[in-house]
């Protein structure tokens, strides 16, 4: 069922409903899904504005790639003031990705270059079809991250592999993007939407309260002393536990009514 473009007047970003789960896409194929302005503000509004009924996302891009990044052709006669708004227009849109109200799932192919990774990386989980490769290819370009890379892509692969990336124009398949972690799930091409959804579906199963620590406490604990992080970890596990939700749930597995945890099949 498709509820809305996030931006009627931009229609790059489209927004579907299955069930519990939203799905956002990149539908700007033409251009290999690059991120222009109109396209940067559309995303942001599509996340901070998702439908009610929504417990977890997936975002996907239409065509042969997942994302270009920036679209290049805005770049032009740009002078340093109108790029740092442009950057922050990114960070506040990528923002309401990273830390809105429902976990979202990233399902990547083809390219996941620059601004695209920087994107997929705003993201919790992240599954690559084959076909995916991750380039940051800001170096051959003359410019630099400006959607959160720099600060997001060092938690996920480090400093030394960006570093390699971007100076030596250095591209990773999906394989290797699966192996240093750009990547949680590697799936053959044609069936990256359907493990995206599966994801999903599992995650909108969770209670919403858990959901919410996870993608809003745990990185943020993450980034603290350990300290303030044990602090916030037993004033967030209090809050989360005490809700009828929690209560329900725990009494369900000790009356022998939850599935119990089983390995990996
Ligand atoms: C674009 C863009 C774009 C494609 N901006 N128009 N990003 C890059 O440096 C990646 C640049 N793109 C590519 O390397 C390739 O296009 C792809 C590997 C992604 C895809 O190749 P391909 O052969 O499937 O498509 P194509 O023929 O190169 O592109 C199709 C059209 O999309 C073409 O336009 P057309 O009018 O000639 O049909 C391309 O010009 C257009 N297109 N990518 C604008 N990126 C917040 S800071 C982030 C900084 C960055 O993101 S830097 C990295 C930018």
């Amino acid at each position: 069922m498709s509820i809305t473009g996030a931006d009627e007047a931009a229609k790059t970003v489209r927004v579907d409903m299955d069930g519990e789960v939203a799905i956002v896409t990149l539908d700007r194929a033409a251009k290999r899904n690059a991120i222009d302005e109109r396209t940067v503000a559309a995303l942001g509004q599509a996340f901070a504005n998702l439908p009610a009924a929504a417990r977890a996302a997936v975002l996907t891009g239409a065509g042969e790639h997942f994302c270009a990044g920036l679209d290049l052709s805005e770049l032009g006669e740009v002078n340093a003031a109108e790029a740092l708004f442009h950057s922050r227009l990114w960070h506040r849109a990528f923002e309401d990705i990273q830390f809105g109200r429902v976990p979202v799932v990233a399902v990547l192919h083809g390219a996941v270059v620059g601004g695209g990774l920087e994107l997929a990386a705003s993201t919790h989980i992240r599954v690559a079809e084959a076909s995916t490769f991750f380039a940051l290819p800001e170096g051959q370009r003359g410019i630099f991250l400006g959607g959160g890379g720099t600060a997001r892509l060092p938690r996920i692969i480090g400093v030394p592999l960006i570093t390699d990336m971007m100076l030596t124009g250095r591209t990773l398949d999906a394989a290797e993007g699966l192996r240093v972690g750009l990547a949680q799930y590697q799936v053959p091409d044609g069936q990256g939407l359907a493990k995206g959804l599966e994801l999903a579906h599992i995650i909108a199963r969770n209670a919403p309260m858990t959901n919410y620590a996870v993608t809003h406490a745990l990185p943020r604990i993450a980034d603290m002393s350990i300290e303030q992080g044990l602090l916030l970890e037993a004033m967030t596990s209090s809050i989360v536990q005490d809700a009828p939700e929690a209560k329900a749930r725990m009494r369900a597995f000790l009356e022998g009514r939850a599935a119990k945890v089983r390995p990996p099949a």
